[in-house]
């Protein structure tokens, strides 16, 4: 995470940061407060080889270049957008408006907000009919690139095979949880 965080920090325009060639996922977060949330994100995109892109695009602090970030994502080569943001988390939906591509929102909890991510929660998940947000629980941003990865699974054989390993590798890990218990 902390290479995540220094990558992005370098940042002086968006859609700059690339972890592999010709990014197909595109990490969005609202604030630099956001990372330590979304860094499991993109860890778990590096897990699987996905190349990603990290970007902070926020709603309400920077429309523009939200809008031109979800605008240029498709013909940048993106399949998948994942946004995080947390209380008044408009940037998942607001991205999901302005492109056709699949977006995964993370409800972030903020430190020092009242709700504990609920507030983020609803905003993500209750978009109105038209435009949808695959949403996650709060702060799972390793399940969104989970379900990224899923979804480019799809149109890669390769990509799947790595999905059914990850999730043969998880039921064996719990079988072993469980045998160590009864014994
Ligand atoms: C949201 O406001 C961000 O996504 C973040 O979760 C929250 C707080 O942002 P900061 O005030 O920490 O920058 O837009």
């Amino acid at each position: 995470v902390s290479d995540v965080w220094r990558n992005v920090m370098r940042l002086d325009k968006p859609h700059e940061e690339h972890h592999g060639s010709s990014p197909v996922v595109g990490v969005i977060m609202g604030s630099d407060s956001d990372l330590a949330t979304m860094g499991a994100a993109c860890e778990t995109l590096e897990q699987f080889g996905i190349p990603y892109e990290v970007s902070i695009v926020s709603a309400h602090r920077t429309p523009e270049r939200m809008v031109e970030y979800a605008r240029t994502a498709r013909d940048r080569g993106l399949k998948v957008i994942i946004a995080g943001a947390g209380g008044a988390a408009h940037l998942p939906g607001m991205v999901a408006a302005c492109t056709p591509l699949p977006v995964v929102g993370v409800p972030v909890k903020p430190q020092g907000y009242p709700l504990d991510g609920v507030d983020a929660l609803l905003s993500i998940a209750c978009m109105p009919k038209g435009v949808p947000v695959a949403t996650v629980a709060i702060g799972n941003s390793a399940n969104a690139a989970l379900l990224a990865a899923r979804m480019l699974g799809g149109a890669s054989s390769s990509l799947c095979d790595k999905m059914e390993a990850y999730q043969e590798d998880m039921e064996q890990t719990v079988k072993g949880k469980a045998e160590h218990l009864e014994n």
